[in-house]
């Protein structure tokens, strides 16, 4: 299968990021998707190709303008209210404040667009946050013409970013965006299979009263887990969207033997949805060693889940999401993908 990267990801480089009650340097890096290449040719996996820029409105159709401009304007806005380094939130809403208004102060649309202060902001992040969409659409466009397979090497990642608010090292949805392309582009139904550690609750947003996108996360339990306050197993989706939205939270320490059978019945439930494409939202934060993370999947458990991937039977694109765990990242991430492969 063809992987769609641009260099344009590292223009995305925090000095640090506030999590575990520190400042740190940021475990969402560009040395991510340098491993992730680098074992995509020692395996040869196949061509690796730039993405093709697609318009704005490709995004504001999944995606609030309001957002999608303050993401593009916000180090400009910031570095006008004389602050140095990277933009990021220290004021977050709570319930009953008001979201009807947008207040004019970088700092004040920092607290309306952010829920957490994972997601700092520099200079050159927003020609990466843009990139990371066309690299996403331009693999749905592979898969939309006829390959079988594709792998969008997005960075930053993406699942976490609602329709109007960024968090979770995401700032714009790149699965979600490429799924509302798939429909546009005359799939009638898409399906969603989030394997990230963390629930995918931007896209569970996105798509909580639709029909025509089924999602199904699988992630470490909202009781304790981040992003915490989404992601429990009662939320089937709303309105028209009941019933096509399918979470599975599994406890801390969950290994293959819970998270496998898990994974097989999101893969049944694709299979009866039966979907013209499906989206993977590939995240390796499951692994063992994942700085972040409390999953414990092996090197090996990433063939077996493309391989179940691979027997849904349907045009495939992989978007990546997370994984922290550097040493492994290219090889977790390229076994789910030689497994679906070569299944
Ligand atoms: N200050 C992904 O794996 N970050 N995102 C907490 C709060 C939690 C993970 C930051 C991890 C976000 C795409
Ligand atoms: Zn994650």
């Amino acid at each position: 299968m063809k992987t769609i990267h641009s260099d344009d990801h590292r223009l995305h480089h925090a000095a640090g990021e506030f999590i575990f009650g520190e400042f740190r340097p940021p475990f969402e890096k560009p040395e991510r998707v340098e491993l992730v290449i680098e074992r995509i040719g020692e395996v040869g996996l196949g061509e690796i190709i730039q993405p093709v820029t697609y318009p704005d409105a490709k995004i504001t159709a999944v995606h609030d303008a309001g957002l999608v401009a303050f993401l593009e304007s916000c180090h400009r806005e910031w570095v006008a209210a004389g602050r140095k380094g990277d933009a990021n939130s220290f004021s977050f809403r709570a319930r009953r404040m008001r979201d009807d208004r947008i207040p004019t102060h970088v700092d004040g649309k920092l607290a309306h667009y952010a829920f957490d202060q994972g997601v700092p902001i520099t200079a050159t992040s927003w020609t990466a946050i843009r990139t990371a969409v066309d690299v996403a659409l331009t693999g749905a466009d592979l898969v939309l013409k006829g390959d079988t397979y594709a792998f969008s090497l997005c960075r930053p990642p993406g699942h976490h970013a609602g329709k109007d608010y960024y968090g979770g090292y995401c700032y714009l949805n790149n699965a979600a965006i490429a799924a509302q392309h798939a429909l546009d582009s005359g799939a009638k139904r898409v399906a969603i299979l989030d394997v990230d550690y963390h629930h995918g609750n931007g896209t569970q947003d996105i798509f909580y009263d639709r029909s025509d996108v089924f999602f199904a996360s699988l992630h470490g339990d909202p009781e304790t887990e981040y992003p915490f306050l989404l992601g429990w197993a009662d939320e089937r989706g709303v309105g028209a969207g009941e019933g096509f939205n399918a979470n599975y939270p599994l406890p801390w320490g969950s290994d293959y033997s819970s998270w496998g059978p898990a994974h097989d019945d999101a893969c049944r439930r694709i299979e009866a949805f039966a979907p013209d494409i499906v989206i993977v939202s590939l995240g390796v934060d499951t692994f063992k060693d994942d700085p972040i993370s409390k999953f414990k999947l092996a090197n090996e458990d990433y063939l077996k889940m493309g391989e179940r991937i691979a027997k849904i039977g349907r045009p495939t694109l992989f978007v990546m999401e997370g994984g922290y765990a550097v040493a492994d990242i290219g090889i977790n991430a390229v076994n789910v993908l030689q497994g679906c492969q070569n299944a």
